[in-house]
């Protein structure tokens, strides 16, 4: 198949799961065409069937917001068209969907059918979508979609509770290379981080208000009072100096590095302990499943779609949004050393069940059904 993605290019989730499906894509042999504004940062390689196109918005004093969604919807016609593609899957709604919409009308009148596949990722759901601002449209375009999915059955559930969907949406989950993130030996790193052999607790995002990560600071706090520990934060993102401020405030600054945003997350989730995700909104938790993939068991909340991978008890340990208490009882349970193996084990194995060959054909089927009812309406 020749297929078109268009994705956010950033370390975001969405942009994360687009870039990483087309690759997976591409070495199974279809053509895929990436449509963004820059490189996606998992675009880290090339094969002969991988293309990149770039979307370039001229400048022009007048426009204080300069109409990237027009200049994006140009390009997916050109795409469409020159290299034939026979499907464009859009990653994350805003504005990708309506973009599409625009495409594919535009198309119409030059006489070429494209089916549009829409992957609702999260926030452009269950906080921005739903905001009036956005949600005709964004109610529109996912209702002109030839096919709609989801990360979780719970993020499903909440775009047909926030929006009038009469659409078909089917839930495939985010999916991990585990060629990539497995537990890699890098016991001279963890040594220089943690010499005494304390324990290692991590957190990776982008540091938004949703992630609640003054919450990862509190627990690691609570932890740290118990037992020698150290917490590794990955990412940056606005709320990063409200967090270096609370470090600060919990006397516990020495034992909390701030590494950035990391391209190989997987080699510090090798020396990890233990997964921190607070969130109080996560429609899959993809970071999450990373981690797991690196044997780390994860305490998180029971937020949105987190339950569909983190297994009470099992991978790790849920708790209600703001409980940092119930966070810090379940970090020591799972951190003493009769029970770390166990978790560890089970994450690993969890982790399997989302490998990327056991979800990537149910994207294939997913466009063979778009492309088979656009034929069926000529
Ligand atoms: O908020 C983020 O972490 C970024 C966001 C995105 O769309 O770029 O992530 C969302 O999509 C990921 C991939 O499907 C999911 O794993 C994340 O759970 C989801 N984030 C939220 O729902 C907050």
């Amino acid at each position: 198949m020749n297929i078109g993605i268009v994705c956010y290019p950033t370390f975001g989730g969405s942009g994360v799961v687009a870039t990483e499906l087309g690759k997976a894509l591409a070495l199974k042999g279809h053509h895929v065409h990436f449509i963004t504004y820059s490189q996606p940062v998992r675009l880290d390689f090339f094969n002969e069937n991988l293309f990149y196109h770039e979307v370039y918005i001229p400048p022009y004093p007048l426009f204080q917001f300069p109409p990237y969604e027009l200049a994006l919807a140009s390009k997916m016609v050109d795409i469409v068209q020159n290299e034939k593609l026979d499907v464009l899957h859009v990653h994350y709604a805003i504005p990708h969907a309506s973009a599409a919409y625009m495409a594919k009308q535009i198309l119409l009148t030059r006489g070429i059918r494209i089916p549009v596949v829409t992957t609702l990722h999260g926030t452009d759901i269950t906080l921005v979508g739903k905001d009036a601002s956005y949600e005709p449209v964004v109610t529109f375009s996912i209702n002109q979609s030839d096919g709609v999915t989801a990360v979780s059955a719970d993020l499903r559930k909440e775009t047909y509770e926030y929006f009038a969907i009469e659409k078909d949406i089917e839930v495939i989950p985010n999916f991990i290379n585990l060629d990539r993130f497995q537990k890699q030996k890098k016991e001279h790193f963890r040594a220089a981080i943690a010499p005494e052999g304390e324990k290692l607790l991590i957190h990776t995002s982008n540091f938004r208000g949703v992630k609640r990560v003054e919450d990862v600071v509190r627990i690691f706090a609570g932890v740290r009072k118990e037992i020698p520990a150290k917490l590794l934060l990955v990412g940056d993102g606005p709320d990063r100096p409200r967090i270096e401020k609370l470090c600060r405030e919990t006397g516990y600054c020495n034992d909390i590095r701030f590494l950035g945003k990391l391209e190989a997350v997987e080699e510090v989730l090798s020396i990890s302990d233990l997964f921190l995700m607070p969130s109080e909104k996560e429609s899959f938790g993809l970071a999450a499943l990373e981690a797991m993939a690196c044997e780390v068991p994860v305490i998180s909340t029971n937020a949105g779609g987190i339950p569909e991978l983190n297994v009470h008890g099992v991978t790790g340990m849920l708790s209600e949004i703001g409980d940092v208490a119930d966070m810090v009882k379940n970090s020591l349970y799972v951190l003493q050393d009769e029970n770390l193996p166990r978790f560890k084990d089970a994450a690993r194995a969890r982790a399997e069940e989302f490998a990327v060959e056991k979800i990537l054909p149910r994207y294939e089927e997913c466009y063979q059904r778009a492309i088979a009812t656009q034929m069926a309406t000529m």
